[in-house]
């Protein structure tokens, strides 16, 4: 019998990278979007499975659409990857982002409690929940601390997926899942924003790329690896919530440059602090500058995941490492530039 499984946030980064996994398995896929006045589906398009997986409409804010939706597909699995996601623009938006963050999923637990507690259920939880760090590196027995709304949201979401599965018995599970990158991550995350950005300087376009604390740390590893996890916790005999990271960490300073490297862009560093600058030696113009206003009320300044357990418990390993994520994210900018593609 065909699997079936409902994918929240289809349009976002993982939902693409997850759907793809689960086709490829034979699942017949239901993506989850909310309604948007233009097409959004270019994730799905560069994956070339936009007419493979059947979209849905949902909203983490409205429970009878999601009682209907449950009721309707009675899907086997739920993986639920929608959220408000940016951290920076949770701190001007902490009411929206704890609607959909927080009680979008109580709504969801809620759903499945009244459909089918047998549905198997996967919460997108986040390294963000350690926030100001207890220890390094961060397990799953590590403390939370959050440090912005989305932090202190998704805590609210952890904390309900694991009530959900001591109180009723279900198979709910949360990934806590530290950054993960690809060519499809949107391009307000750092990572993105450099690939893109520097692959404009690398193709001579008259582009500079502002930062806020190129300080901070954080534990990068490549998307496609991570909704495997997913996977596997929500096959796995027991439910369980799992810590998954690379184990490596960097700062931003270190992806900025290894990407310039990537590009074959030549950066001559100069100043510190508000001042630090990166000149192209080429054209003799700055390329990175720091811009104040990509800094936040509160910042995460170092995150570093230990994924002993689910490596223990599962296998799972991550495939791609820092250099092999760099090179690839600079490589899929520089050929949309090259070839005039849009960027998104
Ligand atoms: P994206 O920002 O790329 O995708 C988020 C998705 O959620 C989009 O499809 C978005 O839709 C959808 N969405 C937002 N608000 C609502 C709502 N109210 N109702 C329904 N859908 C909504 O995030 P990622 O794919 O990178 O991340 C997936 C999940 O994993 C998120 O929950 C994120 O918080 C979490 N996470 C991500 C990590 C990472 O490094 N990527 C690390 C740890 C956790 P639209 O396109 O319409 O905006
Ligand atoms: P993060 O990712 O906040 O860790 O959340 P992001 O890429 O936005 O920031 C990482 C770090 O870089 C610093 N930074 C900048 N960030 C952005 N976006 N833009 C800048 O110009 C810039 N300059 C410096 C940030 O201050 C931060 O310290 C991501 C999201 O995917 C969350 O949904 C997810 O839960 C966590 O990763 C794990």
């Amino acid at each position: 019998m065909t699997q079936i499984a409902l994918v929240t946030g289809i349009t976002g980064q993982d939902g693409a990278y997850l759907a793809r996994s689960l086709l490829n398995d034979g699942y017949k896929v239901y993506g989850a979007a909310r309604r948007a006045s233009t097409r959004n589906l270019w994730r799905l398009d560069d994956l070339g499975i936009a007419d493979k997986v059947e979209i849905v409409y949902l909203d983490l804010l409205e429970f009878t659409n999601l009682l209907d939706l449950v009721r309707r597909l009675r899907p086997a699995e739920i993986y639920n990857l929608a959220a408000q996601s940016f951290v920076g623009v949770s701190f001007e938006q902490p009411l929206y982002t704890s609607e959909a963050n927080a009680l979008g999923v109580l709504r969801l637990l809620e759903v499945i409690r009244a459909v089918d507690p047998k549905i198997r259920f996967y919460q997108a939880s986040t390294s963000e929940m350690f926030g100001m760090v207890h220890e390094t590196p961060q397990r799953e027995s590590t403390p939370f601390h959050p440090r912005s709304p989305y932090g202190v949201a998704k805590t609210f979401a952890h904390y309900a997926t694991q009530n959900y599965r001591e109180s009723w018995n279900m198979h709910a599970v949360s990934g806590i899942l530290f950054n993960h990158e690809s060519p499809l991550r949107g391009l307000e995350f750092v990572t993105r924003k450099i690939s893109a950005t520097l692959a404009q300087v690398a193709a001579g376009h008259d582009t500079v790329l502002g930062l806020g604390n190129i300080d901070v740390t954080r534990d990068w590893g490549f998307a496609g690896d991570y909704v495997e996890a997913m996977r596997m916790m929500v096959a796995a005999n027991t439910a369980r919530d799992y810590v998954v990271a690379t184990g490596q960490t960097h700062t931003v300073r270190e992806f900025v440059k290894a990407t310039a490297q990537a590009l074959g862009l030549d950066l001559a560093w100069e100043g510190d602090g508000a001042t630090e600058r990166a000149v192209n030696r080429k054209t003799g113009k700055p390329a990175v500058v720091i811009d104040a206003k990509f800094h936040r009320p509160a910042e995460v300044f170092s995150l570093q995941g230990d994924p002993a357990r689910i490596r223990a418990d599962l296998g799972w390993k991550p495939r791609v490492d820092f250099a092999g994520l760099v090179e690839m994210m600079a490589k899929a900018d520089f050929d949309r530039v090259k070839a005039g593609r849009a960027i998104y």
